[in-house]
């Protein structure tokens, strides 16, 4: 069985690293079909070794395709996805705009692949945001070992998470510092090289800014509604994989020894924790890889029952289109598209 798929947004960060992911993972599919706005018609993309041409949103008749992955942003989600989903397409769904739907699961895989059997509300599974979702692997078998009763996060966030613009932002001025041009500021409202910035996304009424609030209400979500959860998200001059500093405070004792060998053990987990300098995972190592890196596991002896630890993910990867690509692979290992869909 082989399916017809289409990437919305398939030039953009996001939809190149999907095509890329369902032609390494060798995705069953029968076509595949880049879409994108106006400005990008007739863009040449890659899938594979093979080039496609990108066609238009607007015009594309989703009624025969099966799989429909949504990176262009909440607006276009918002208008697109349900109208997809009404055509019997299943959309898998990389913007915020239908995380909290409770008519749509909100999935990573590793963590509640169950969940994603409730897309026949709406044909809509909505994709986490990257800094979630690299927690929650992490978290997930920890809390079901000790039980999590709160988690104080603080993340080192990419640049490449603000989309294209901002990575040529982040060369512009690292190159403009060198050689003592004028620095401009577009994407970010301060400077980001060779400088952070703790503002991702918009304030919020609270002085939380909504990046923070989305690691609250989608950890919630996706893991258990009674973890507590407090964030403060930065961006720091990188251009790929998300760094978060995470404390955790459980319900029963658990040592650093026994969390290094439940997370050895864990789907979508490689933990690297020598005690020694450079014996941790850095962005720039995980960039480019599928694994939710574990580093600097070690006592919080601060609080009863705490532990602390060190984790990294491409943002782009588990962050956004592999973990887009496993919902889809879920699908079709469960037997979970109609007949409709599948196609010889
Ligand atoms: C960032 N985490 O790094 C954001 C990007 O809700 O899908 C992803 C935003 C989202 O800027």
């Amino acid at each position: 069985m082989a399916y017809k798929v289409a990437v919305v947004g398939a030039t953009g960060n996001v939809g190149r690293e999907m095509l890329d992911i369902l032609a390494e993972r060798r995705f069953p599919v029968s076509e595949v079909v880049p879409l994108a706005s106006s400005r990008s018609i007739g863009q040449e993309v890659s899938f594979g070794d093979k080039t496609l041409k990108c066609r238009h949103l607007d015009t594309y008749d989703f009624s025969d395709t099966d799989i429909c992955l949504m990176s262009a942003g909440g607006d276009v989600s918002r208008e697109w996805s349900p109208r997809i989903g009404a055509k019997g397409c299943v959309v898998i769904d990389n913007s915020s705009a239908f995380r909290m739907d409770p008519e749509v699961p909100l999935v990573v895989p590793e963590v509640n692949a169950d969940a994603v059997a409730g897309f026949t509300q709406k044909y809509i599974i909505a994709n986490p945001n990257c800094s979630t979702a690299q927690l929650v692997v992490a978290l997930k078998p920890l809390h079901d070992a000790a039980k999590i009763q709160r988690v104080v996060v603080s993340t080192y966030q990419s640049v490449s998470g603000a989309g294209k613009e901002a990575m040529d932002e982040l060369f512009a001025q690292t190159r403009a510092i060198f050689v003592s041009d004028a620095v401009q500021t577009k994407k970010f409202p301060k400077r980001i090289a060779f400088n952070l910035i703790p503002q991702i996304d918009v304030f919020m009424e609270d002085g939380f800014t909504k990046e923070e609030w989305k690691m609250v209400a989608e950890t919630k979500k996706i893991l258990d509604p009674k973890i507590k959860l407090v964030a403060t998200c930065v961006r720091v001059p990188v251009f790929i994989s998300h760094s978060e500093s995470v404390n955790v405070e459980f319900e029963r004792p658990i040592s650093p020894e026994e969390a290094r060998d439940i997370l050895r053990e864990a789907p979508g987990v490689l933990v690297i924790d020598k005690h020694e300098p450079g014996g941790y995972i850095t962005p720039h190592e995980a960039a480019g890889e599928d694994a939710t890196y574990v580093s600097r596991i070690r006592c919080d002896p601060t609080v009863e029952n705490g532990l602390a630890f060190w984790c990294v993910s491409d943002n782009l990867r588990k962050g956004a289109a592999l973990n887009a690509v496993q919902i889809a692979e879920v699908l079709l290992n469960r037997k979970l598209l109609g007949p409709k869909t599948g196609r010889a």
